[in-house]
């Protein structure tokens, strides 16, 4: 097996002017002939080869000469021939079974259309070519297909012929005026409902956006719609860009591998965040739908217009891009809410790839299977490199790098460091520290010394950084962290940036009281653990004072963690201290303003919020002392709870920021109120059937998971009868059902696996069942019989030739072996063996496996 580096990097030898292809559609016998314009840009070279995967080659054309088979070198991964001239055609004719292709990668079929997925070097499944990012082509898209079953025929670009065959076929021809590498390449053919819309860009140029979904469901694509309009609006007015072609089109389709796609012209989004509607939607799915319509309309231009040299690269474009999708939540709705979000991805899953043996930097430096590395290190971290960028520069210098970006680069496939560089010379900061960011892995710890001088009135801290060695990487250097502050003093709050460049620095304050409180690193300025000196009641203080909502939160999740702390050495017989229980009785007497925040507030944290601060995590006493907690704040607020409860529980059923807020409220206080077992049960049943959307539905489910209600089983029936004519939905309940914490589960499961709707094939209906139950099942997952680990394994066994990249994403938690007791870890590593002794897995998951097993 092949690992490439990014120190190996080489241009390519030969490029691509432009990009021929007809496609014959067949379910199982695809014919493409491509017809590639080639251009020698190293004259030295006398041989060309290009990518290729799976296919079967029909006949080679060098110009118009027909080239015998030993004229041409061509094994499984490669066509290799001699080159004599600068320039010359390529008529390459493969066959292809899209049918066959349950990897959901390059050209497939699935659920009676054809669609394509080519990042990240998915192309090569469907002709020879080079197949990279650094080799730009003009597209032209022939498509022929039966009339009757794939009236709609969809590439990238625009359509500039269209005819019917006289054999019952349509054929139908696209023209793609922007040259692109070939992973934005994309082909659609199915029938769908069309929902249309248009927008007129800030020039006045008008554009189509249409939207193809499955048949029957064309008015849940109406906020996606809608969402993707203001996605347009704001990109114009924050960062000045405008869309560039007439069309913009957004395929909704159930078979995917992840989210959604930005492919020229044509997206394709997995069909669970186009299509809501209020009924069958949570807050959370129109939420998800909004970010990541922005998300692939905001790759046009960070991404096509401007794309990647090579895929270390990736997160020039994701980074970028999901800072752009955060910035555009922030203004859509909740500012701290999105941001809180934001930051517990990075606390829980992205500190966790740190620790474990997948450690990368954002610009990884070698790569066996690239789809292993679309992570939340790549995306996640990425953005929040890409956000202290934003911290150093501010809003005007950070959008005049981005113009002078997008000047220097537009067209062209660059790198991390060409985007650095033109962020550092419009703005004439030198960033040369500052680019370590990109090639060092793992989680700075940022330590907090106060030193407090009465006679003086100086405040001073101490600051001290130190990242620990990862497993790609033993030395770590210092790296530059922008420090936000606010200094909580009777005096008067100061604030300011404070940046730290070096392993110890200190921030003196001079004037200011005893009690003056410093929050530090506000709105998570940089991604870093952070350890302090404060004591319960100082945290206490910030989270009842602080101004800044981002701060309270997270004071109240630093007192989570002394609480669990002492929960752990106490046996249990901990109990929340009073100004605790004050604190929340006032936050559900009087809730803020932001009620989503104040519900966040309220909230306990998860298992892998406390897991994350663990090296080694002890599972079973995280898992006891929530359940406490939990027990506690309904024992001693249920008073509160009620009425804060039933204050709330009339909200208008659209999604709007205020709507949403008020039922995160009730929906909180729900979930306390459903441990009171009987008496909760009233109430849980008349929110389930009087509730009028899913997100009140869905609240009760889990409120009666999370308490072990009896009323559980009887509801996810009745859900399933109401609902079983829909995946999506049903997804839901399959999840709830696998994240049932009890040893039930396991026949559970057995059965959801037989259910008419699962399919081994669709990702959405493994996802909804496994990664339930690996991710949001703690306490079955980790059983020490080891039969959760073993479920996991066989799941994968099975998975693997099936859908690599989605096994590959499945095995995470079993990679962190070395993070758990002696008895576990002898279980997940004994499942890992089993994996890599498996013949012929696949090179995702044997990446993965080997690393963690090295
Ligand atoms: N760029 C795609 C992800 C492709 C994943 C390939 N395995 C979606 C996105 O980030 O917008
Ligand atoms: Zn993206």
């Amino acid at each position: 097996r092949s690992v490439k580096r990014l120190s190996d990097y080489q241009p390519p030898g030969f490029t691509i002017d432009s990009t021929d292809l007809t496609f014959e559609l067949d379910a199982t016998h695809t014919v493409v002939t491509a017809v590639l314009e080639l251009r020698r840009l190293d004259p030295q070279l006398t041989e060309l080869s290009l990518d290729g995967q799976q296919l079967q080659l029909l006949s080679l054309h060098y110009n118009d000469k027909l080239l015998a088979a030993n004229e041409f070198d061509c094994t499984s991964q490669q066509l290799r021939l001699k080159v004599t001239e600068d320039t010359f055609r390529l008529t390459i004719r493969t066959q292809i079974n899209p049918l066959a292709n349950t990897a959901l990668e390059g050209l497939y079929y699935a659920n009676g259309s054809f669609c394509s997925q080519c990042e990240a070097e998915g192309f090569r499944r469907i002709t020879y070519y080079l197949d990279r990012p650094d080799v730009l082509s003009v597209f032209r898209t022939t498509i022929i297909a039966d009339t009757a079953h794939y009236p709609y025929l969809l590439s990238n670009g625009n359509k500039v012929e269209q005819r019917k065959l006289d054999n019952g076929q349509t054929l139908v021809c696209w023209q793609d005026p922007f040259p692109k590498p070939s992973y934005l390449f994309a082909l659609v053919a199915g029938d769908f409902d069309l929902l249309r819309g248009d927008y007129q860009t800030r020039s006045g140029r008008m554009v189509a956006l249409d939207f193809f979904v499955e048949k029957g469901q064309g008015g849940k694509a109406a906020f996606a719609l809608d969402a993707l309009k203001r996605s347009m609006r704001w990109d114009e007015q924050r960062f000045g860009l405008e869309y560039d072609l007439d069309t913009y089109m957004v395929v909704a389709v159930d078979f995917f591998n992840m989210g959604a796609m930005e492919n020229k012209g044509l997206n394709v989004f997995n069909s669970k965040y186009v299509l809501v509607s209020e009924d069958t939607a949570t807050d959370t799915d129109f939420f998800n739908v909004e970010s990541i319509i922005g998300h692939e309309y905001f790759h046009n231009w960070t991404g096509n217009r401007v794309t990647c040299r090579d895929w270390f690269q990736l997160s020039l474009k994701e980074g970028l891009t999901v800072f752009r999708d955060q910035e555009f939540s922030r203004d859509m709705g909740s500012a701290t809410v999105n941001r809180i979000h934001a930051v517990q991805v990075i606390r829980t899953a992205q500190f966790a790839e740190d620790a474990s043996p997948m450690a990368h930097p954002i610009r990884p430096q070698q790569v066996m299977e690239m789809n292993n590395f679309y992570t939340v290190t790549v995306y996640d971290k990425g953005a929040e490199v890409i956000r202290m960028l934003h911290t150093l520069l501010g809003e005007a210098g950070f959008q005049a790098g981005m113009r002078l970006y997008f000047e220097r680069h537009d067209g062209q496939a660059v790198t991390c460091d060409d985007f650095v560089q033109a962020m550092q010379d419009a703005n004439h900061y030198d960033l040369s520290a500052f680019r370590l960011w990109y090639q060092q892995s793992g989680t700075p710890e940022l330590t907090m010394q106060r030193h407090y001088e009465p006679q003086q009135q100086r405040l001073t801290l101490r600051l001290n950084q130190r990242t620990a060695a990862t497993a790609d990487q033993p030395d770590k250097a210092a790296l530059v962290l922008p420090v936000r502050y606010q200094l909580l003093d009777e005096s008067g709050n100061k604030s300011g940036l404070f940046v730290m460049q070096e392993h110890n620095e200190t921030l003196v304050f001079d004037g200011v009281s005893a009690q003056a409180l410093p929050v530090m690193l506000e709105d998570f300025s940089a991604p870093v653990r952070l350890k302090h000196d404060y004591s319960e009641q100082e945290l206490l203080r910030i989270a009842m004072e602080a101004s800044n909502g981002f701060a309270r939160w997270d004071a109240l999740q630093s007192c989570w963690m002394l609480w669990l702390d002492q929960a752990m050495h106490q046996n249990n017989d901990f109990r929340l201290p009073d100004a605790f229980f004050e604190l929340y009785q006032q936050l559900l007497k009087l809730p803020l303003d932001d009620k989503a925040l104040t519900a966040e507030l309220l909230k306990v944290p998860e298992y892998h919020v406390f897991a994350e601060n663990f090296q080694q995590i002890p599972v079973d006493a995280i898992l006891s002392a929530i359940h406490s907690f939990r027990q506690q704040i309904s024992q001693r607020l249920a008073p509160e709870l009620k009425a804060c409860y039933q204050q709330h529980s009339v909200v208008a059923v659209e999604y709007n920021e205020m709507n949403v807020g008020i039922r995160a409220l009730k929906n909180r206080c729900l979930d306390y109120l459903a441990l009171h077992g009987q008496p909760a049960e009233t109430l849980l049943l008349q929110q389930y059937n009087s509730a009028s959307n899913m997100t009140d539905k869905l609240a009760v489910l889990s409120a009666c998971l999370h308490s072990a209600h009896p009323a559980f089983f009887g509801l996810m029936q009745q859900f399933a009868t109401e609902w079983q004519h829909d995946v999506l939905v049903l997804d839901k309940w399959f999840s709830l059902h696998a994240a049932q914490p009890s040893a039930q589960v396991f026949e559970q499961i057995t059965l959801l696996c037989q259910h008419p709707k699962f399919s081994w094939q669709n990702p959405n209906r493994v996802r909804a069942v496994f990664h339930a139950f690996a991710m949001q099942n703690p306490g079955q997952f980790h059983r020490m019989d080891g039969r959760g680990y073993q479920l996991l394994t066989d799941t994968l066994l099975k998975l693997d030739p099936i859908n690599p990249q989605v096994s590959a994403r499945l095995v995470t938690p079993l990679l962190s072996w070395q993070r758990f007791d002696l008895e576990r870890q002898a279980l997940m590593k004994a499942a890992l063996h089993r994996l890599s002794a498996q013949p012929g897995i696949s090179d995702d998951l044997y990446e993965k496996v080997s690393k963690a097993l090295a």
